[in-house]
Order: structure tokens, then sequence, then C-alpha cells
């Protein structure tokens, strides 16, 4: 069991992605629509997701920025729906400090951020709200993250950024207890980076908090395959597996049902194994 201040989870646990981005990559705005997202969400419910993640702002390499309102327009209705309907637990994905505190307001119930708190007023806005917050390792912005990424050594230098991370967050007050960790897996990260940090992850349970891993058809799984973004589903369970049999306590993914599957036979071995 994961213990997240108010929130508990099974492990592994599933995040199930619920983009309300009409520019979206991977559902190419095919939830954009209260109604729609909210079925979507019930569905992953239903398939054994243990939380949703909703997302206004489209964080794959180049995309735009979206205004505070646009976000707001995108993302509250949606959350407002999901939380009223289906007895899953919503987290916000969102660098905006006037989004969380919103999406919170409306019922979210964790604050994942892929800027690890580190835009104006977030680390504030997360310590007021004192919900369970994700960290998420980025090198560089969402629009040139992908231009020549670079580093020492990739998990040494992920891991040190998630242990200062932790430590502004536990100075500015947010509860240690109710914080995760996640390695950003594409965001400022070549293949091979992607890869290593995968084949490493164990390594990061030396920050000392849960780790989250976000690989669900990604690019370094289409380069691996040689599939589009649509036909990753494959690549994609195969990285949840082994992000769990490495050390992952929450596998972010769009195909729940799936991926829930896969994960109970992890999960069995496991168990058996007493990891
Ligand atoms: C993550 O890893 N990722 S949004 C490009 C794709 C497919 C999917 C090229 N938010 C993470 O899912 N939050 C995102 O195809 C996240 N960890 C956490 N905590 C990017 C995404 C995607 C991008």
């Amino acid at each position: 069991m994961l213990t997240l201040g108010p929130l508990e989870f099974d492990v592994p646990a599933v995040m199930g992605v619920l983009n309300v981005t009409p520019d979206s990559f991977s559902d190419g705005g095919r939830f954009v629509g209260r109604d729609a997202a909210l079925r979507q969400a019930e569905a992953m419910a239903r398939d054994g997701a243990a939380i949703i993640d909703v997302g206004g702002e489209s964080t794959r390499p180049g995309a735009a920025d979206v205004s505070e309102q646009e976000e707001l327009d995108r993302v509250l209705p949606v959350i407002e729906a999901v939380v009223e309907a289906a007895a899953i637990p919503v987290s916000i994905d969102t660098s905006k400090p006037a989004v969380m505190r919103a999406a919170v307001r409306a019922g979210a119930a964790m604050i994942n951020d892929v800027r690890a708190l580190r835009g104006h007023g977030a680390l504030q806005a997360a310590a007021e709200l004192q919900c369970p917050v994700c960290l998420m390792h980025m090198q560089g912005q969402p629009r040139t993250m992908q231009q020549e990424p670079s580093y020492g050594d990739v998990v040494a230098d992920v891991a040190e950024f998630l242990v200062q991370r932790v430590r502004a967050c536990v100075a500015a007050g947010l509860a240690e207890e109710r914080i995760i960790v996640d390695p950003g897996f594409g965001f400022g990260k070549t293949p091979r980076h992607n890869i290593e940090l995968l084949a490493n992850l164990r390594q990061l349970q030396s920050v000392g908090r849960p780790i989250l891993a976000g690989l669900s058809r990604k690019s370094t799984l289409g380069e691996l395959t040689g599939r589009d973004v649509g036909e990753r589903l494959p690549a994609s369970i195969a990285a949840a597996v082994i992000a769990v049999m490495e050390g992952a306590a929450i596998v972010r993914v769009h195909d729940v049902r799936e991926t829930v599957d896969a994960l109970r036979v992890a999960a069995a071995v496991l168990e058996r194994d007493g990891d």
C-alpha cells in the first residue's frame, strides 16, 4: 500500500491520462468536451485506474503556451464532472498556481507538475493546498527541450534534481510524505537518456520517495519500434512492466485496461519475491 496523506493506492498503481487539450498529440482532442471526458474517466476507473490525471496544457515537444483562462476553461468542467460522477481521485496536471487552486477547490486530490513546482508561486500554492504532489524532472522548457539535451550522468543528475526539489518543497512547508518523484521520460532527454533512466530507475529510490513513471506512447517507444503514436500499445505495456519491475510505484498511461492486466502479472512476481 502506498499512502500519500489522504490518498492511498495499491502498488503498482495506474494513473490514467485524460487529456483535455484540443492539440493533444496522442488523443488528437477526442476527449475535449465534458461528457466525452467523463465517459473516458469512468471507463478508466472501471478498468482499474487508481487516479485520473486531467491536463489542459500540452507539454509535448514544441507545444505552444496556454493562457491561464484557457487552461481553467478546459480542465475545470471536466474535474467537476469526474469528481461528482466517478468514484476515483483526480490529479491536475498543471504548473500554474491559479489552476492548482481552482482544481483542488473543484475536488482534485493531487497536483502533477511537470515543472516540479519551479514556476512563480507554484511552490507556495501547493504548500497552502497541502495535497499530494508529483515532482517531475525536465531539462529546459517544452518548446525547446528536445534540442540537444545533455547530461553528465543522466541518472545521477535526475536524482540530484529530485532530491533538491523534495528539499525545497519540504522547506516551503509541504509534507514530505505527500511527495512523489518522476524522472520525466521524454522531457529534455534523448532515447538513450530515457533507456538509461528506465534501466536504472531503482537508483532513484535513493531519493526516498515513491516513483511515478510515464512512458506511455512516447517518442522513444516510437524510435524503438518504428510505430506511430497510435500503434505504441505493446511497447507502452512493455515499458510499464519494466518500470514497475524496476521499482516504480505508479505508472501514468493512456491504455488503462491493458496496462492493469499486464501489471497484475508483474505484481504477482514482485509479491512472491517480497519486493
Ligand atoms: C510524465 O511522464 N508526461 S505529458 C508525447 C507523446 C505521448 C505522450 C509523442 N505529463 C508526464 O504523456 N506527468 C506528461 O507522444 C506527465 N510524468 C508526469 N508526472 C506528455 C505525454 C506524451 C508526450
